[in-house]
């Protein structure tokens, strides 16, 4: 038996301004995965550095921030079985131009080249990072 996990997502900026966010949501749920949560905020740089941990050093840390920050985001709690793994594949790998017809980036990342990478969505790579993840985003939730 598959074990019950959740997941974070995030339609960006990007995603936001261009449409997407039914269309990710369809996807989800044609998918039979639940959203369990989900809200529209504007992030904080503090909320971002937390989220971001890993890269927070690199020297493309900064246009993340200011990418992450320029409109609202679309934050949900997704659940499922292996729906870490399940929602990653269906996101794409991080450069939109490299991501296949299908997936998420593939299908709505719009311009790419200099600066950061606009890529639609993000999805937690782990049940470790979702857990962590969805901590900053829902901090009421269990
Ligand atoms: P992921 O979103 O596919 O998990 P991460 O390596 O965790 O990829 O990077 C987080 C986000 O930071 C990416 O989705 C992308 O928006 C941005 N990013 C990652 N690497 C680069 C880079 O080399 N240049 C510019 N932006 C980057």
């Amino acid at each position: 038996m598959m074990t019950e996990e959740r997941t974070l997502m995030l339609v960006k900026p990007d995603g936001v301004a261009s449409g997407h966010v039914g269309d990710v949501i369809t996807r989800i749920e044609n998918r039979r995965f639940k959203i369990t949560a989900i809200r529209t905020l504007t992030a904080s740089p503090e909320e971002l550095r937390v989220h971001y941990q890993q890269l927070v050093g690199k020297s493309f840390y900064s246009g993340i921030e200011d990418f992450m920050t320029s409109g609202p985001i679309v934050a949900m709690i997704i659940s499922g079985s292996d729906v870490v793994e399940s929602i990653r594949k269906m996101t794409g790998p991080t450069d939109p131009a490299e991501a296949p017809a299908g997936t998420i980036r593939g299908d709505f990342a719009r311009g790419w080249g200099d600066g950061p990478i606009q890529n639609v969505v993000h999805s937690s790579d782990s049940i470790e990072s979702a857990e962590r993840e969805i901590k900053i985003w829902f901090p009421d939730e269990k």
